[in-house]
């Protein structure tokens, strides 16, 4: 396989899925542009930054909600090179740091949101955030003897990622359809879920459910702890932008034959939705605790306003 299809297979490897959750598809299109670069040794200046666009376009429009994919291209392209050498030599600096600060970022929020759970606690989780595991597995690691109810995460089931990976980590659990969370919320101390975007204005953008969880959440009086890597904040919000819900294939939902045999039924399958910023209590990232109102801090401090604008 030459350089392009290995992107190629890179980009859709994360549009089916096969790569999903924010962090790992940032990581997958980080890991993907220093591959690719490096076929473009030969290429005049010119001719190196037109195909290093057109990677970076490739990636970024696979998925279009979750911020790390635009993020993590922008951190990695992103060189003052006037010569090829030192360009690809930039690129792939900046890929290996944004590689090891994600991977280094699981455990710093795993550390830190540990510090919010108490023995005995039972933890509501949804879909499948290596964030929010890292949190809930830190807890366990600590010794505290807690347990975790798991949504089943229609229409994909990434649920049954998380109580598998639960299982094997030896954390007791229970899945529930997603139906089931307001009334199971009074087992519930606190709910901990992941983050696919965070705009300026501290709502977060999660798998389609999770705002569901949060209002059961506050109806019942727990709080909803947000575990995210800074640059899960998303910069193009700062200009106004909404983040783009990605909209999924009917058949995810509803077997295609039988939709034909509907003609008038059609599917919607929203893949994300919106928790607005005051039903969240914190959001956990690398470098700290934040309530939602200070997102503008995080873009500010951590990604840099110049990022995307
Ligand atoms: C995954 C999802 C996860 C976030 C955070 O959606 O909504 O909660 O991406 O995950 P999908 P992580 O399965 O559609 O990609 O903490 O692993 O980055």
């Amino acid at each position: 396989m030459n350089a392009m299809e290995d992107l190629n297979t890179t980009a859709e490897k994360i549009k089916t899925m096969e790569i999903r959750g924010a962090g790992r598809i940032a990581v997958a299109a980080s890991a993907a542009l220093r591959a690719y670069v490096m076929s473009l040794k030969s290429l005049p200046m010119s001719e190196f930054n037109v195909k290093l666009e057109e990677a970076a376009k490739i990636l970024v429009d696979t998925r279009p909600t979750a911020v790390s994919l635009p993020n993590a291209v922008a951190l990695t392209k992103r060189h003052s090179a006037t010569n090829v050498y030192d360009a690809i030599d930039e690129i792939t600096k900046n890929a290996e740091k944004f590689i090891t600060n994600a991977e280094q970022a699981l455990g710093k929020i795993g550390k830190i949101g540990a510090e919010r759970i108490h023995d005995g606690d039972v933890i509501m989780t949804h879909c499948n955030s290596h964030a929010a595991l890292s949190i809930i597995k830190k807890a366990f690691d600590q010794g505290k003897d807690i347990s975790v109810i798991a949504t089943e995460s229609r229409p994909r089931r990434q649920g049954f990622i998380t109580i598998r990976e639960l299982n094997d980590y030896g954390i007791p659990t229970t899945l529930i359809v997603d139906s089931a969370v307001r009334l199971t919320m009074k087992e519930v101390d606190l709910v901990v879920v992941g983050a696919d975007s965070i705009s300026v204005n501290g709502a977060l953008i999660n798998k389609i459910g999770t705002s569901q969880l949060a209002m059961a959440a506050q109806e019942a009086r727990r709080n909803v702890i947000v575990a995210a890597e800074t640059y899960k904040f998303s910069p193009r919000t700062l200009l106004g932008e909404m983040v783009e819900i990605e909209d999924r294939a009917s058949d995810e939902v509803i077997d295609s034959e039988i939709l034909k045999e509907l003609p008038n039924v059609k599917v919607k399958n929203p893949a994300f939705d919106v928790t607005p910023a005051e039903y969240i209590d914190l959001i956990i990232t690398e470098v700290g605790a934040f309530p939602p109102a200070m997102a503008f801090t995080i873009l500010r401090d951590y990604l840099g306003l110049e990022m995307q604008i």
